[in-house]
């Protein structure tokens, strides 16, 4: 295991830097500790989703309230969407659900309407764990679209507490709750009382443009296939991949951006909701191209212009993964550039990224 750790303060920003590349071989890893809750399900209907083989069980064992309802179109694939308990009843419905207090968890709920209530009216509401306001859930009629939420967070007692609260734009519902143990040594935040709140999640140059999860994730976080402007896609030609911690999914590090304009910069970038919005960036890399001698692939990373990170040379089937280890803060727009350095013969690659939002939990646990 070898462990390069940098670190570099910027005044601006006031971001300090670093990267990780923590070798390790990819381990075999199952379903244990996930608890995946079909939220709405009849007990006796509890099954093993044919896509992830993830096996879903019914919430009546975690919430005393709502109603189960079906969805008002056949579901093909995301079983878990299929049924829904809604709350016409009370302000504030919470589940309760045990966990491994001092377990790192990836959280995730998800909502889709599909008019379950004949309204043709999607509502909007709140969410949130314990007595700290996670996020409001506003529904699309698209029965295309489902919206998830998810967090990273690290419980203290034996159990979460998960709510809905009607914040009289129509009834509060919800699809799924999913809970998934991470590597505690990753997504490391320095405030105790915050959450990570996904922003985005990002596969890179994907060929197939299929989002990817378990079992190609072993960590079941969902990566979108997307591409941005004046950007071109790499392809390795195999999925041999020496990991990290982060345990990116090798078929979604075998794919990269790249500049269409090989002398130009790699560009991207995000609004933030407001300017003291803290975020933290997760930037994984993987060279996806056998280099000759006379080839180099060097590239400096900035943010708005400042310096973040670099000569950052992507290692051949080695997931390399750039974080920021204090938040992006006080910008109304984060624009990331990596543009290869002076003796870099090719043009810069990223393959996948990750960007949360940093949310204050301070409240208490429990409802
Ligand atoms: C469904 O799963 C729950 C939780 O494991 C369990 O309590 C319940 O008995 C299961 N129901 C059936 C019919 O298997
Ligand atoms: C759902 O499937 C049933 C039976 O296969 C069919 O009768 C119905 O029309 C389908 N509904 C929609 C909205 O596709
Ligand atoms: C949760 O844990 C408590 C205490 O350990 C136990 O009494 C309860 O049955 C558990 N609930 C479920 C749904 O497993
Ligand atoms: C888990 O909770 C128990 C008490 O319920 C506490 O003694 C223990 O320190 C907690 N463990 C962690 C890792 O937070
Ligand atoms: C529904 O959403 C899908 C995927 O985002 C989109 O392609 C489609 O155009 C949308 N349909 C409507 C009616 O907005
Ligand atoms: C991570 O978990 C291990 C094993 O449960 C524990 O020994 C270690 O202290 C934890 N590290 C952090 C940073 O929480
Ligand atoms: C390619 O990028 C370089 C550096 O940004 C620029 O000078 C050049 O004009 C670009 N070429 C084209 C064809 O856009
Ligand atoms: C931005 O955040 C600050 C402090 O958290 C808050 O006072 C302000 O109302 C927020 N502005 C907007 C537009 O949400
Ligand atoms: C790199 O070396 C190969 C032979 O090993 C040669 O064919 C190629 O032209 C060289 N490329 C550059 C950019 O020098
Ligand atoms: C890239 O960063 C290195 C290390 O800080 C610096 O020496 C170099 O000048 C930078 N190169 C470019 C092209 O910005
Ligand atoms: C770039 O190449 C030149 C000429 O080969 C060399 O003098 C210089 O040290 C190189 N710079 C870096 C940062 O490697
Ligand atoms: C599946 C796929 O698109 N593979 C491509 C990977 O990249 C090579 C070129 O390097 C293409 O020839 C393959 O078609």
């Amino acid at each position: 295991m070898k462990k390069t750790m940098i670190g570099m303060l910027l005044h601006f920003l006031s971001v300090l830097l670093g990267i990780l590349t923590l070798l390790v071989l990819i381990q075999a890893q199952d379903q244990s500790g996930f608890i995946s809750i079909d939220c709405g399900l009849p007990e006796h209907l509890n099954y093993s989703d044919k896509s992830t083989t993830i096996n879903y069980i019914s919430d009546a064992n975690f919430i005393n309230t709502g109603v189960s309802k079906r969805v008002q179109v056949n579901i093909t694939v995301l079983q878990q969407l299929e049924y829904v308990r809604s709350f016409p009843n009370g302000v504030k419905n919470c589940y309760k659900i045990n966990v491994t207090n001092g377990t790192k968890y990836l959280i995730r709920a998800s909502f889709y309407y599909g008019n379950y209530d004949n309204l043709n009216d999607p509502p909007q509401f709140d969410l949130h764990l314990g007595a700290n306001v996670w996020d409001t859930v506003k529904l699309h009629l698209n029965v295309s679209r489902y919206t998830i939420r998810e967090i990273i967070y690290t419980p203290s007692l034996d159990y979460i507490q998960p709510c809905l609260v009607n914040t009289g734009h129509g009834t509060p519902f919800i699809s799924a709750i999913e809970l998934r143990p991470l590597n505690n040594k990753t997504y490391v935040t320095d405030s105790a009382n915050s959450v990570l709140s996904l922003h985005g999640r990002l596969d890179l140059g994907s060929v197939t443009n299929l989002q990817y999860r378990y079992e190609n994730d072993v960590y079941d976080r969902l990566w979108l296939p997307f591409q941005w402007i004046d950007t071109k896609k790499l392809n390795a030609s195999d999925y041999l991949l020496l990991q990290n911690d982060y345990t990116p999914p090798a078929i979604v590090m075998r794919t990269a951006a790249t500049p269409v304009n090989a002398s130009a910069p790699l560009l991207f970038h995000w609004n933030a909701d407001n300017v003291t919005d803290q975020y933290y960036l997760y930037l994984h890399f993987n060279e996806v191209e056998d280099l000759t001698q006379n080839e180099t692939r060097a590239f400096n990373i900035t943010v708005n212009g400042e310096f973040f990170y670099g000569p950052m040379i992507p290692g051949y089937q080695v997931t390399d993964t750039v974080i920021s280890s204090a938040p992006l803060t006080g910008a109304a727009r984060y624009l990331i550039s990596l543009s290869k350095t002076e003796n870099s013969t090719l043009p810069p690659i990223l393959n996948a990224v990750e960007i949360y939002k940093l949310k204050d939990f301070s409240q208490s646990e429990t409802v």
